[in-house]
């Protein structure tokens, strides 16, 4: 098994010591940054995810591969943040009201940072208000959300009514992911932008920079 598939198996038993150890062993070697980011730990969760449904593990389990991705990913941040430039812009993001799952929105805050765009990251569980508010205390033109629950992709379209009712539409874009995410949603709602994943979400967070 090479090392990557062992990261991945890692994150699947949830050994966290492991993950570290050969995430340690990666980096600085010829195995870029992004591809144990995709190819060990998110492949090792997709397996956890992939579990998870057909009841063959349970939330302890997904609770300790969870701990196991962040021992990689915490290694794995200065590297994918590093080639940053400062002061492209401004995003507030944050993990939708009633959702506590900040794994991927913490990955496209880490590469949003990486691209040299200043993320105001609120955390998990945030409210439609504690969005808007920060975006207007920040004079930051975007506001990302992640929602991983089906239940909690409705805060969304809430944040879009609350930047109507504000006067601040066109002032404040957003932009809306998570695994039950779509296109289709994100249009229906009347975000702005909908990224399928962190990279997708940097390009589509410069776009809406650039026409703020
Ligand atoms: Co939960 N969980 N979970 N969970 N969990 C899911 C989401 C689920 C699909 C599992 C399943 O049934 N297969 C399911 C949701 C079903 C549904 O809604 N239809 C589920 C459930 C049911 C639950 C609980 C209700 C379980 C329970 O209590 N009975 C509970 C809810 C708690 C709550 O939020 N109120 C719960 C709890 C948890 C843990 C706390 C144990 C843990 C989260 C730990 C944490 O985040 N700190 C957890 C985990 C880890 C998962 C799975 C296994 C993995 C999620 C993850 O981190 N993926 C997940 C199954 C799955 O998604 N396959 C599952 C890796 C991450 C890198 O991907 O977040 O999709 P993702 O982010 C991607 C893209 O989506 C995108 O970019 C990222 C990088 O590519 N993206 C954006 C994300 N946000 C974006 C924002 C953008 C743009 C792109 O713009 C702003």
């Amino acid at each position: 098994m090479d090392t990557l598939a062992q990261i991945a198996n890692a994150v699947i038993t949830g050994d966290d010591e492991r993950v570290e150890e050969l995430t340690r062993q990666l980096i600085g070697g010829a195995t870029p940054p992004a591809s144990i980011l995709d190819d060990g730990l998110i492949a090792g969760m997709n397996v956890v995810g992939e579990r998870f449904k057909h009841h063959e593990i349970f939330l302890p389990d997904v609770l300790l591969a969870a701990k196991a991705m962040y021992a990689g990913m915490d290694l794995l941040k200065p590297l994918l943040v590093e080639a940053g430039i400062p002061s492209m812009g401004r995003v507030v993001m944050g993990t939708v009201r009633g959702d506590l799952h900040d794994i991927g929105k913490n990955l496209v805050s880490i590469m949003l940072q990486g691209a040299g765009i200043e993320v105001i990251d609120l955390g998990r569980d945030v409210s439609p208000e504690q969005l808007v508010e920060a975006a207007n205390a920040h004079d930051a033109p975007v506001i990302g959300m992640s929602a991983l629950l089906t239940t909690t992709m409705p805060v969304m379209r809430e944040v879009v009514e609350r930047i109507d009712k504000e006067g601040l539409t066109g002032k404040v874009k957003t932009i809306v992911g998570g695994a039950p995410v779509n296109e289709a949603f994100a249009r229906e709602i009347g975000a702005d932008a909908y990224g399928y994943d962190a990279a997708n979400a940097v390009d589509r967070v410069k776009q809406l920079l650039v026409k703020t």
